[in-house]
């Protein structure tokens, strides 16, 4: 008798779970829409993401940035606070990768063919990274703290889906800009429509070194 009772209990438990998450999931927004740009490659390098009162996302899997042929692969790259980014080299000169970038500066220090170093980026924002070495060399990250992102499709169009009611800004970002923001107000279960404009990347030819010096020029 206490056995049945019990299992009641349980199956009542389950039933008022499944319809509270079904509620739940109705009542989620979604925001869509295009991203536009001067030339299709940009929309590989384009981001859209949300901030405010989300919960927080955990580190992604590791990621890898090779070094190669003097170039960073892949050399852009959105990822969720703490992942893990290893940077193998592989060319046979030695490289030297850092950032300046504020709240994720770094420096890995100069490393040879066949060795790898890594970093954990912790400050939301973008992540412009060079090498000490190579001028030209440049890879741009940007870490997101929740889940709620979308790199556009190769037509445009994006899609951030589960998104509980409530006030947030929508935020459209290319590499070497400030990202272009949006404040909205959610309301349960609304899909909302919302198109960013981004102008090309800015990829600066000459930029300083981790000394703050520009290259060439050693103390
Ligand atoms: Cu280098």
């Amino acid at each position: 008798m206490l056995r049945n009772k019990r299992l009641i209990h349980l199956t009542l438990i389950v039933w008022a779970t499944a319809i509270l998450s079904i509620d739940a999931a109705a009542q989620n927004a979604t925001v869509t829409g295009s991203v536009h740009v001067k030339t299709a490659a940009h929309l590989q390098t384009s981001v859209v993401y949300v901030t405010g009162n989300l919960p927080k996302a955990a580190p992604m899997p590791a990621k890898t940035i090779e070094q190669k042929n003097k170039k960073f692969i892949p050399n852009h790259m959105v990822v969720t606070n703490g992942t893990n980014i290893a940077f193998p080299n592989l060319d046979r000169v030695f490289h030297n990768v850092f950032s300046l970038s504020p709240g994720n500066a770094f420096d890995l220090g100069l490393y040879r063919k066949g060795e790898s170093r890594s970093i954990k980026l912790k400050k939301p924002g973008a992540v412009e990274i060079y090498c000490n070495v190579h001028e030209r060399m440049q890879a741009n990250i940007l870490v997101v703290d929740n889940n709620f992102f979308a790199k556009p499709t190769s037509n445009g169009t994006y899609e951030i889906t589960e998104l509980p009611p409530g006030k947030y800004k929508v935020a459209g970002w290319i590499p070497g800009h400030r990202a272009v923001e949006k404040s909205v107000e959610l309301q349960p279960g609304q899909r909302l429509k919302l198109d960013f404009t981004l102008p090309a990347p800015k990829l600066p030819k000459r930029h300083l070194n981790k000394d703050r010096l520009p290259y060439g020029r050693y103390k």
